[in-house]
């Protein structure tokens, strides 16, 4: 199994590409090919499972992301299912970074999850899964700070000093462990298994927020002045409460946030909002 390409484009003259094109566009071609000298020492970094494709410009500048030869984008293998909150914190971490990943739709339904080639990826069974040129990792936010630190080097997504580090972290964490945690807590039994809504569960997650909201206060971003893995994080997670009736949106710090995140995180729509909708619809369907 291929699990990394490297799609390397050509530099060529803004003229005869018309521009930069969203990756979307892109059609590598069937043949493998090395354009130009230069490229001959990016080889060098990769695996021997890489390809390098050489996308040449086209007079309908359909082929191009961008006109330079920084413009190196790696394919790697996402297991994931639309609606869950843990693979679109991932979809949207890979938009900020500029990676096109490989989505590989798991149908948790009829339990492709627990089959022996899945279990071989991911022991545990959940989704999302990476698999970058054999190498497998699950739980969402280790994937997030996984990608930040291996593609991201030079953003500002994952900070390398270590007390902003440790702040992103901490967000992480209180993702995962407490807010997240909770509405998981509260939510799941009644989607999944019939259960009333438990009002002490629900008091739960508002302690939670009112974390947050502090955290927010008079800040544009959730760890830092900047936009980082924790906003996307906590973006994927809060937005889900958009489909119960958990209302953080009378949180002000929280709604603020929500809303700016939601305009301004990198491919916002397509890596959250879709998905949200396919949460949505699955919890409208549950509730018949
Ligand atoms: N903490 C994990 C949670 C992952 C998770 O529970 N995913 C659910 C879908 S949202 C899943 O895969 N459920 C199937 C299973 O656990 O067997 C993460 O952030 O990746």
């Amino acid at each position: 199994m291929r699990s990394l390409q490297l799609i390397y484009v050509a530099p060529v003259s803004e003229e005869s590409s018309g521009g930069p094109l969203p990756f979307h566009h892109l059609q590598p071609p069937p043949t493998r090919s090395i354009s130009s000298p230069s490229a001959l020492s990016l080889l060098h970094q990769l695996p021997p499972s890489a390809i390098i494709y050489s996308i040449p410009a086209r007079k309908d500048g359909k082929a191009m992301v961008t006109p330079t030869e920084s413009s190196i984008i790696m394919t790697i293998d996402l297991y994931y299912v639309p609606g869950s909150a843990p693979c679109r914190s991932v979809l949207l971490t890979a938009k900020a970074l500029n990676l096109n990943l490989n989505l590989k739709l798991v149908d948790l339904h009829h339990g492709e999850h627990l089959k022996p080639e899945y279990l071989k990826l991911n022991p545990q069974h959940t989704v999302p899964t990476l698999v970058d040129d054999g190498f497998s990792l699950w739980e969402s936010r280790a994937i997030i700070t996984y990608l930040a630190n291996k593609y991201g080097k030079s953003s500002s997504l994952y900070p390398e000093e270590p007390k902003a580090r440790a702040v992103v972290d901490q967000r992480l964490y209180f993702d995962m462990g407490t807010l997240y945690q909770r509405f998981a807590d509260y939510f799941y039994p009644q989607l999944f298994g019939g259960e009333s809504a438990d009002p002490k569960k629900l008091e739960k997650i508002e302690d939670a927020l009112k974390l947050l909201d502090g955290f927010l206060d008079g800040q544009k971003y959730v760890a830092g002045s900047n936009l980082t893995v924790a906003d996307l994080s906590l973006v994927a997670s809060v937005s889900s409460f958009e489909a119960t009736d958990v209302d953080f949106k009378k949180y002000s710090n929280i709604k603020r946030w929500y809303e700016h995140i939601k305009a301004t995180a990198p491919g916002y729509q397509e890596a959250n909002e879709k998905g949200l909708d396919a949460f949505k619809a699955l919890v409208k369907s549950m509730k018949k």
